[in-house]
């Protein structure tokens, strides 16, 4: 059993974490840049070391510096939360050869789901359906033309180490395909270090819907139903939502199925996403893994009542999936997150500083992930989450009006946010409906503009 982890994040994740180590009796050690000195999580971990300045490639990515916080703290652990170091391969080999636990999937199975080509194959060998489209890396743009010839256009090229949406590019005719081409692969080489394309059917209106998995060190998989996406700028999600209104229980058991045959052939371990898109005809086809523990997971959380951080430290100190959850998972109800963004309502332009004034929403159904206090400082340094409202309900519509209530009773004061935007989206018919997919927001923000002008 661990005694004392270190949190390689910041922010709201990293008080996260620190609740569930809270509620297993685990001691925490807080890492933090020069900027988030007093920040919460520094002040609510049992410990707290200084790992560099401000920007983040010298502090929360720089691999000695948190190594040797957790060498000098003497930790059994690292949970690394999201973003940052958490899908690093290099540091979770790196925090094995310095006998610390890494608490995510092992180093080589990061490493396979990070080569998006390589996570489809494996799927589709196992089962989960995938789109139409290259077998693996594209040599050339010549063999492109020719998958392409095959699959019928559109098609998109994706970056092989690709995530968030650079290196990609949207191919509608065979004449543009070698110039695209050459574009994806160079905006790769200069992103990743690697200029390696594969392709895929070009899905035009989709809804982006992911899964939840669990999986023990014993061989055991679990999955928690899916989390609808869709609401989406720039691959940048502003709401998720549990379970998805797209999704049939017939589909959802076919999917979990699937994808609990793959996560145990290839030895998954840890919490993991696995990312889909619904064509407008409703099929379902993978898109690629998140191995780590994703921003909306308290969606999950809710409609399952499943701690999936205290599982994922469960997980990590051996225990079995049997023992983590009391009995089969079910579903039930209805939760939805608003992202809660330092940031214009309209513009989007980011709004770091001091927060001058803070009341937050509670009562039956809500819940707030955040780091935030009054007299506190959002950095720019970061990225602009500054809040994550969560609320639960009995159905969709009971979710939404407890959103719209805990979005009245949001008070910040100080900075910028994106409360206004989520009252109007809250308040809007389409999204009302569930008639929503990866272009709902620009059709909401035309309609906005329409409305105003
Ligand atoms: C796609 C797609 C359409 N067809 N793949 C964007 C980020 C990366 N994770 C995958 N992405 C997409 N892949 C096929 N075959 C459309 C997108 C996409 C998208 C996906 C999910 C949510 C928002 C999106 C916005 C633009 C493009």
């Amino acid at each position: 059993m661990f005694q004392k982890i270190l949190i390689a994040n910041r922010g709201e994740i990293a008080l996260r974490v620190i609740c569930a180590c809270k509620d297993l009796g685990i001691k925490t050690v807080a890492v933090y840049s020069e900027a988030d000195r007093y920040s919460l999580h520094v002040r609510f971990a049992d410990e707290a070391v200084c790992i560099g300045p401000a920007k983040s490639a010298l502090s929360y990515l720089n691999i000695p510096s948190v190594i040797s916080a957790a060498e000098i703290t003497n930790v059994d652990a690292i949970h690394p939360g999201y973003g940052f170091l958490s899908e690093n391969s290099d540091f979770a080999e790196v925090c094995q050869a310095s006998g610390i636990k890494f608490i995510g999937p092992r180093p080589d199975v990061t490493r396979m789901m990070g080569l998006k080509q390589i996570a489809r194959e494996t799927m589709k060998a196992h089962g989960v359906p995938i789109l139409p489209g290259s077998d693996g890396i594209l040599e050339d743009a010549e063999q492109a033309l020719e998958v392409a010839g095959q699959i019928g256009y559109p098609v998109i090229l994706k970056a092989s180490a690709g995530g968030g949406g650079r290196g990609m590019r949207i191919v509608r005719t065979p004449e543009e395909l070698p110039n695209l081409f050459a574009q994806a692969s160079q905006e790769a080489l200069n992103a990743f270090s690697n200029g390696d394309l594969y392709c895929e059917k070009f899905i035009e209106k989709p809804r982006h819907i992911e899964f939840q998995v669990l999986a023990d060190e014993h061989g055991n998989v679990e999955v928690l139903g899916e989390r609808e996406c869709s609401v989406q700028r720039r691959h940048q999600k502003l709401i998720e939502e549990a379970p998805s209104a797209a999704v049939t229980p017939e589909l959802r058991k076919r999917i979990a199925g699937a994808l609990k045959k793959a996560f145990k052939a290839i030895g998954y371990t840890n919490a993991g996403t696995v990312e889909f898109l619904m064509d407008e005809d409703g099929s379902l086809n993978f898109i690629e893994v998140n191995a780590r523990i994703q921003v909306e997971h308290p969606v999950t959380e809710l409609i399952t009542g499943v701690d999936l951080v205290q599982a994922q430290l469960r997980i990590a100190q051996g225990e079995k999936l049997t023992d983590i959850l009391d009995g089969p998972v079910t579903l039930k109800g209805h939760a939805l997150e608003c992202r809660i963004n330092a940031e214009h309502p309209v513009t989007f332009v980011p709004s770091p500083g001091r927060i001058q004034s803070l009341s937050l929403p509670g009562g039956i159904g809500v819940r707030v992930d955040t780091a935030l206090y009054p007299g506190g400082v959002i950095p720019p340094y970061y990225d602009s989450l500054a809040a994550k409202l969560i609320t639960y309900g009995k159905d969709r519509e009971q979710a939404i009006a407890r959103m719209q209530r805990a979005l009245d009773m949001f008070v910040v004061e100080g900075i910028h946010t994106s409360v206004p935007l989520h009252q109007e989206i809250m308040a809007d018919d389409e999204f009302r409906r569930a008639a929503i997919d990866t272009h709902f927001i620009q059709r909401f923000l035309e309609r906005r503009k329409k409305n105003a002008g």
